[in-house]
């Protein structure tokens, strides 16, 4: 079995399925067998147990690895590859920067499968998605206040994941390449508005993995078209 960090080191795409959003057998099918490297789970509000149990169930008849971003005790799953456990840099309410995760582990972290969880530090870009109302993520920053948060997480804190996330909107791909390239050893994650090939390969340029997240509920075929434009055959310079 490979090691999770072994894993998601080799995404250069992912689907990210919302528990909370409907989606059906065939489009979960299409998804799962689109050639994608992973499938991350999470949402920014209505995740439960129930229905996160649910999906990974529908998602496991299907050989593609899949995590769990945990952002609570109570959607605290058991089964997937491997879990992301998110931090938020920017955020305003100081619970997502750490208080959640302290809640969570104050009741599971004995069982926590640590061999199989990675801390992801979350940058959240876009102040209008759901993400940056939830967590009052300050989004006004100034390209060099970006550039800090990112080694603040790489190089004081050593997270293995820095995640930009422009959610529901495409972001500044100039900038996401910046960060990439002062990052000594996080994996940069790119998500937010990819709904065309063209961006999928801009964003596959500029971060080390990209998240493929809306498209899926709005236009099925166009979030599959990603797929293939994110391999590195389709992409150019250097995209280690
Ligand atoms: C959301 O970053 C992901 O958490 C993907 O963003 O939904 O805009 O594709 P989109």
């Amino acid at each position: 079995m490979i090691a999770f960090s072994g894993m998601y080191a080799a995404w250069r795409h992912v689907f990210k399925l919302d528990p909370d959003r409907a989606i059906s057998d065939e489009a979960l099918e299409r998804i799962c067998l689109s050639g994608t490297d992973g499938i991350l789970v999470g949402g920014s509000s209505g995740v439960t147990f129930d229905n996160t149990v649910e999906l990974l169930s529908r998602i496991r008849r299907y050989e593609v690895p899949c995590a769990l971003e945990l952002t609570g005790a109570d959607s605290a799953v058991p089964g997937f590859d491997g879990y992301f456990v998110p931090t938020v840099l920017n955020a305003g309410r100081t619970d997502w920067l750490v208080g959640r995760q302290v809640e969570a582990l104050a009741e599971y972290g004995a069982f926590m499968p640590w061999e199989l969880a990675a801390s992801q530090a979350y940058l959240i870009l876009n102040g209008e998605c759901t993400a940056a109302k939830v967590t009052e993520a300050r989004t006004q920053l100034t390209a060099d206040e970006v550039l800090a948060y990112a080694l603040v997480a790489d190089r004081l804190w050593r997270v293995p994941v820095i995640y930009m996330e422009y959610s529901g909107t495409y972001g500044d791909m100039a900038l996401v390449r910046q960060v990439r390239d002062r990052l000594a050893q996080a994996r940069l994650f790119y998500g937010g508005g990819i709904a065309t090939p063209e961006q999928a390969r801009a964003a596959a340029e500029s971060a080390h993995t990209i998240v493929v997240g809306n498209v899926i509920y709005s236009d099925l075929a166009a979030a599959l078209a990603t797929v293939d434009a994110a391999k590195p055959e389709a992409c150019a310079g250097d995209i280690a």
